[in-house]
């Protein structure tokens, strides 16, 4: 009966002697003259196997050993097996174009996404998308829990959602579509539909030109939306439950994939102190923390929240609150999309989350109302005829609703320290890259 790596001690402390059968990947061999070593990996960890010779095989090779179990402090995980017999089933190229056991610290991101197929073998990489499953799980689990309902919408739309040119167009028969940017309008009409609580976990794609540690072309949105709520911050209350809901299933089924990564999560308490600021105050406090640190900073004056304002807000968070988290709130008008609700004439009812230096979130209450997104949309440069099916929705009757969109990618490069977004995407898109 096939045993896991992680099993190996348990089996080992039995002690009746009994073989076990392990499969998996050669992660190393050392020869040390008279005794071999492989050290097998499979999903659940390494093991390492002892051969009385030195076995005929290579790196990443998938075999079957059968031995028994031992305990033994200098193997890696506390146990190893004594080979009896070893079968290699699938033999792997002697010349590996990446070395699969490397330490990940001292690779270069292009080196690792290049070879893609084989970095997905690195124990240390694949632990980032452990995290990211349980990230997906959670975020589900809670919103389940609140009597949202899961949807999934089409991708290919007929005009943008966000504003902006960064939309991908697609040829679809006769005509030009594009790819969705999120599931903006679809979350809302879901909301109005009579569902009042959705949410969605789908790829949404930016056509943005600019190649930096934050964006992808293509992105997992974390999407949420609910009816009759009052404002933005209701969504913010919402953010923080879910929020912490995530860490604290993180902590609880990841911590040796945190631990790999030198990782932790924030305490569920925390994440409820995490501060909430207005733009302007946010742009106070910036400048505040700004001047605060001399020099090295890159900005002489912060006008927008810009990446080094989020850098600054979240250490202040952290400082000041005891958590890298904080929320801003009443963006100006100009910068949010034609959908958000005013909260005056100049200011709406949105807000970001800044985590560990970087945006996760964004979310608002909507405009539900007929007759005011006919007045508005024009500012937008948006021609109310060609958003007749949208617009629909709110000519019958719409509660008022809101909600956000959390990043996946970027939620997971937080949580684990990672440098680029990039690394937190299976198979990431970029300007350059549309392989593997
Ligand atoms: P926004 O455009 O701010 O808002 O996106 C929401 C969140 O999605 C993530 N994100 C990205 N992640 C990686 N690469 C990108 N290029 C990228 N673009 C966005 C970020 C960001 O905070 N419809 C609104 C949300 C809403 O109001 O419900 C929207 O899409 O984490």
């Amino acid at each position: 009966m096939r045993v896991l790596a992680r099993d190996i001690v348990k089996a080992a402390g039995e002690q009746n002697g009994a073989e076990v059968e392990v499969k998996g990947w050669v992660h190393r061999i050392r020869d040390m003259g008279g005794v071999s070593f492989v050290i097998l990996r499979d999903r659940s960890g390494i093991v390492q196997l002892v051969l009385a010779e030195k076995p005929d095989l290579s790196l990443e090779s998938v075999i079957v050993a059968r031995g028994i179990p031992a305990l033994n402090d200098k193997a890696p995980g506390g146990a190893e097996i004594q080979v009896n017999s070893l079968e290699c089933i699938s033999r792997a190229d002697g010349e590996l174009p990446y070395q699969v056991n490397a330490d990940i610290g001292k690779i270069g991101i292009e080196a690792i996404l290049d070879n893609r197929s084989l970095s997905l073998r690195n124990p240390k990489i694949q632990a980032i998308f452990k995290v990211q499953a349980t990230i997906i799980e959670a975020f589900s689990a809670y919103l389940r829990s609140q009597d949202f309902t899961e949807i999934r919408t089409s991708k290919l739309v007929g005009s943008g959602t966000e504003g902006g040119t960064n939309l991908f167009e697609v040829e679809y028969f006769d005509r030009k579509v594009y790819l969705a940017q999120s599931p903006q309008l679809y979350k809302q009409i879901m909301v109005a539909s009579g569902l009042e609580r959705v949410f969605e976990i789908a790829s949404a794609y930016r056509a943005e030109k600019h190649d930096t540690p934050r964006h992808l072309n293509e992105y997992v949105s974390l999407d949420v939306e609910m009816g009759f709520i009052e404002s933005e911050k209701d969504l913010i209350e919402l953010e923080k439950n879910l929020l912490a809901h995530i860490f604290t299933e993180t902590a609880r089924k990841n911590a040796r994939e945190l631990a790999m990564w030198g990782a932790s999560v924030p305490d569920a308490e925390a994440v409820f102190k995490a501060p909430t600021l207005g733009y302007e105050d946010a742009l106070k406090t910036a400048n505040a923390e700004l001047a605060a640190g001399g020099k090295k900073q890159a900005s002489a004056r912060i006008f927008d929240i810009t990446p080094e304002a989020e850098r600054l807000l979240c250490e202040w968070a952290g400082r000041e609150h005891g958590i890298e988290l904080v929320f801003v709130n009443e963006f100006p008008r100009r910068y949010r999309p034609f959908y958000t609700y005013p909260l005056d004439a100049t200011r709406t009812m949105s807000f970001d989350a800044l985590f560990r230096g970087l945006e996760i979130t964004s979310g608002s209450r909507r405009q539900h109302d007929y007759q005011s997104f006919l007045e508005t949309l024009p500012k937008f440069g948006l021609k109310p005829e060609y958003m007749a099916g949208y617009l629909t929705v709110f000519k019958y009757g719409c509660p008022p609703h809101g909600g956000f969109a959390i990043g996946c990618e970027r939620l997971t490069q937080k949580i684990l320290g990672l440098a680029n977004v990039k690394e937190a995407s299976l198979f990431p898109r970029d300007r350059k890259r549309v392989e593997p």
